[in-house]
């Protein structure tokens, strides 16, 4: 039996969970102390990271146990908050949401979450409510980065890719900073050896001599925000030398031609003078690439953040396919998922499908077609909840399920997986829709985070009314915080779950305090990678903090009082689920196929049914058990090579079964590398490289001389670098950081000395949205003009007397909304404008060693 249950705590035990702070969600081992994570190491057993683990997650106690809050809070009229209790929380939330609904249409409620970078389960919670209530419109994060990638994915082969760095022969990072930001398993482990081994190279994007630059083979240095000149005179060598592969292209894809046609027109001198690099290291680079047995690329926020996001993904994309380089060891590949967190749901057929499947597939589609809907579901669920009652029955119940569903369920669950998985992930028919309000591109249904406060401060008849945010801070995230707050504050209702009092809570008119990461069932949902894909659910360490719930309690709660479905049938499905599981997945899968509208709240469904069959506290592994069944339908030949070689439901037992035995995690799908091509999502199998507009773009960019700055901001301001002791804002006390605490503001040494600074000064940094204090940092990593900061500071924290302090500088009180990317809205973040002002104080005198070095760096000063 699996149960949630934490083994009695022993303080000396290491027991197993993962990092929450990047998306590698690293294997770690920890020893809890009353409720502190006291000692922690990374698990040499997980199977991604194996042991890896960088300085960050050493003092995880810090996001523990650092003023959380613990009481579900409301807001007064004079903006001060009240304690009130989780059942008046509920009562009022679900009547004003229901309110919302019934006055101006359930498309008017907006949520936005989907848990950063480790909290991603109860999402799909969320995302029951927000459809249960008629929601059209959501958010997350990845609309401010990734939207733009999985458009050009989209477009060119249907999914999303990894690159495989650990074998590659070349990799090339474009705005990309592994050493800091990871994103690769083991990444500095990788990144070394990539730098140590002669045969292979590496080839780094980024006007900063970042880490990673520092051990590339080629650091192209280019001018900040210049990317699509570097990266099409990249492509273009590949093409105007010959490097590229033809016969590969002929085979693997279409469109070829109108892409190398353009590329034969960019003048690939001018590009480089425009980007300010020597035409022939962009030469050398190509040439590199083009020589390659195999080359990987990665894309960042160095691109994702700049004014030219969408089109430089795809120039960069265009580097691996003109090589070719996919489908082989140290290429780059579409890969399994267990929950797709980008692009749609996609099942791919088992080479060797049972002969019956047709016949029986053609059977269950004619009985849907044919019985009426409610036939469909009712009498199954009835007949196993009757029989539940009795001992006897129920294990006859049991049996007959079992053999009903070796006949029924790979003929089933397809489709029912699908209408339960597209709508949660904004998939099927309208991946790519637009704004009703702004006109905004939406894609896989997550509007562009820029024009979020746009669809809310305005006279349209279809703004959004009330907020649902989880898991996310977008005040402080994301661009110019100051309109995020008059958003907030122009809503009919605004609900934050969150474990601590953030700069978005302190706008919201209910805060609702949740269990932390480390205090209930979580998974890590980041499954990137190929030929063999992980997965680990962390199990609690503790038991909640007293006065907070995990997310799936305070979505099922507030879905209760929506009265969306009928208690009958929960306890008749609650019935099926306390028989067996097979017993349950008939019974659910009935009433799927026999009531679709639900498959919008199937989370919930789940959760109060089979999840109550795991124990308080257990509840989530009804979703854990949902996830493994969606990824062994997905990919069952892939799963049956990792070892769950059962046929049909039984193969997503095994998984669910490993998954609760073996804590490190386990590896859920093994591919081939031929299998690379059937996760394209074109009929064809081929990549489609041509894309009109982007190849129209490029033709624009080729008259364009970027200039980003004027005599009013000289300088432009990297608003957001990864270092050592930045995540997010996910950790906010600031004793956490050991390095770096202040988050200084990185200059080259020609501009502090021309502007007379030195290590440690203060200055005031103006933009156009605002201006904000910074310490300096002499870096050698800046090149002049370029002057860079660090994500996640700024926030609001308690100091020790009881007062309230900011430590280093809110960056999106400095960025503005509408200095965006022209296809999906990303911010410009890495190209701020800006000028440095210094807050003068008397200069020390300096002495003749300093003055040397003044003088060696050629500054007037
Ligand atoms: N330590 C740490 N790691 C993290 C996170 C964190 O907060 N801290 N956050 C995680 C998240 S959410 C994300 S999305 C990733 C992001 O990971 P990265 O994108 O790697 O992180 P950044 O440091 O923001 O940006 C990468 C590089 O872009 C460069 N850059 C700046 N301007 C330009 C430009 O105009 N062109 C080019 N080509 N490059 C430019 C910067 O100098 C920097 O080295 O990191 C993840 N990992
Ligand atoms: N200027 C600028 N802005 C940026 C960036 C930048 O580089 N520059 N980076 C951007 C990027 S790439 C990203 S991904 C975003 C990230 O910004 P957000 O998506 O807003 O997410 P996080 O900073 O990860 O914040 C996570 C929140 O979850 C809360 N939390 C932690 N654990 C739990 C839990 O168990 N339950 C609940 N309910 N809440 C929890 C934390 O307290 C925190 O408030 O920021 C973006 N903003
Ligand atoms: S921060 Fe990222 S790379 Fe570092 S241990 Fe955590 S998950 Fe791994
Ligand atoms: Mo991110």
């Amino acid at each position: 039996m699996v149960s949630a249950e934490t083994e009695t705590p022993n303080e000396r035990e290491w027991r197993k969970t993962a990092c929450i702070l990047c998306e590698c969600n690293c294997g770690l081992e920890v020893q809890v102390q009353d409720r502190a994570l006291v000692k922690i190491r990374g698990d040499k057993q997980h199977p991604v990271s194996q042991g890896y683990s960088c300085e960050k997650p050493l003092r995880l106690d810090k996001y523990q146990n650092s003023h959380r809050i613990s009481n579900p809070l409301k807001r007064m009229p004079d903006g001060s908050y009240v304690e009130i209790s989780w059942a008046t929380a509920f009562d009022e939330i679900a009547t004003k949401l229901a309110n919302v609904r019934d006055m101006y249409g359930g498309d008017k409620f907006f949520y936005y979450g989907g848990g950063g970078q480790g909290n991603h389960m109860a999402a799909m919670h969320g995302l029951a409510l927000w459809l249960g209530l008629g929601g059209t419109r959501k958010s997350n994060a990845l609309a401010q980065e990734k939207t733009s990638e999985s458009w050009v994915d989209h477009l060119l082969y249907g999914n999303h890719t990894h690159g495989d760095f650990e074998h590659c022969q070349v990799a090339v990072f474009v705005g990309k900073n592994p050493w800091q930001s990871h994103g690769v398993a083991r990444a500095r482990p990788t990144l070394r050896e990539i730098a140590r081994d002669p045969k292979r190279s590496m080839i780094v994007i980024d006007p900063r001599r970042s880490e990673t630059a520092e051990l590339a083979d080629i650091h192209l240095q280019l001018k900040p925000g210049t990317d699509p000149w570097c990266v099409s005179a990249l492509a273009a060598t590949l093409v105007q030398e010959e490097l590229h592969n033809t016969q590969w292209l002929a085979e693997h894809t279409v469109g070829s031609k109108e892409v190398i046609a353009a590329l034969r027109t960019v003048d690939i001198a001018d590009h480089a003078r425009r980007c300010g690099l020597p035409e022939e290291q962009i030469r050398k680079a190509a040439r590199l690439i083009g020589s390659a047995e195999s080359v990987a690329t990665y894309e960042d926020l160095g691109i994702q953040h700049g004014p030219n996001a969408t089109i430089t993904s795809y120039l960069q994309k265009l580097i691996w396919i003109l090589t070719g380089s996919f489908a082989k060891p140290g290429g780059v590949h579409i890969h399994s998922w267990m929950v797709p967190i980008a692009g749609r749901w996609w099942p791919i057929e088992p080479a060797h499908p049972p002969r019956t499947l047709p016949v029986r597939r053609f059977v269950v589609q004619a009985a849907i077609r044919t019985i009426p809907r409610r036939l469909l579901g009712g009498p199954v669920v009835r007949a196993l909840a009757r029989a539940s009652g009795a001992k006897y029955l129920s294990r006859t119940a049991d049996v007959v399920a079992g053999l009903m569903l070796r006949g029924l369920y790979d003929a089933i669950a397809v489709p029912i997986a699908r209408d339960i998985i597209d709508p949660i992930l904004g998939g099927g028919e309208h991946l790519v829709s637009a704004s009703p309000v702004t006109g905004e591109r939406v894609i896989g249904g997550l509007t562009s985070c820029n024009s979020i406060p746009d669809e809310i401060l305005t006279d349209h008849p279809d703004r959004i009314r009330a907020i649902w945010i989880d898991s996310s801070n977008p005040v402080h995230s994301l661009a110019q915080s100051q309109r995020w707050r008059a958003a907030m504050r122009a809503l009919d209702l605004s609900v934050v779950v969150d474990v601590a009092m953030t700069e978005t809570a302190r706008q919201a008119d209910y805060v609702l305090p949740a269990a932390s990461q480390f205090e209930k069932i979580e998974a890590s949902l980041f499954t990137l990678h190929f030929p063999h894909n992980g997965f680990q659910v962390r199990w609690p360490l503790m038991d909640p903090l007293p006065g907070t719930k995990p997310e799936p309690e305070i979505y099922a709660e507030i879905l209760d009082r929506l009265n969306i479905v009928e208690q009958r049938l929960l306890d008749d499905l609650s019935a099926a689920a306390r028989i067996s599981r097979q017993a349950f997945m008939l019974a659910f899968g009935s009433v799927m196929m026999g009531r679709p509208e639900l498959a919008r709240v199937a989370p919930y469904i789940l959760y109060r049914t089979l999840g109550d069959t795991f124990g308080p506290g257990g509840q989530q592994l009804a979703m854990i058990w949902s996830a493994c069944m969606l990824a062994t339908v997905a990919q069952p030949d892939a799963a049956t090579r990792a070892g769950f070689d059962a046929i049909g439901f039984g193969k997503a037992e095994q998984l669910f079964q490993a998954i609760c035995a073996r804590r490190e995690g386990v590896i859920f799908s093994e591919d081939r590398y031929e299998d690379a091509w059937r996760y394209i999502q074109h009929a064809d199998k081929r990549i489609h490289m041509a894309i009109p507009e982007l190849l129209a773009e490029l033709e624009f960019l080729k008259t364009v001389e970027p200039r980003f700055t004027s005599d009013e901001f000289p300088f432009i301001l990297s608003a957001g670098e990864r270092r050592s002791f930045t995540a997010n804002v996910i950790i906010r006390n600031p004793e956490w950081r050991r390095r770096d605490a202040e988050g200084a503001l990185r200059i080259s040494e020609k501009d502090a000395c021309d502007l007379g600074l030195d290590d440690g000064d203060e200055v005031r940094l103006v933009t156009a949205a605002g201006s904000a204090i910074a310490k300096v940092e002499i870096s050698e990593m800046m090149q002049q003009g370029h002057i860079s900061l660090p994500n996640g500071m700024g926030v609001i924290y308690p100091t020790a007397d009881g007062a309230e302090e900011v430590v280093g500088v809110p960056l999106n009180s400095l960025t503005i909304a509408a200095s965006r990317d022209k296809f999906f809205g990303n911010p410009s973040h890495k190209v701020v404008p800006a000028r440095i002002e210094p807050i003068h104080i008397p200069a020390p005198v300096k002495g003749a060693e300093e003055l040397g070095r003044l003088r060696a760096a050629g500054c007037d000063g």
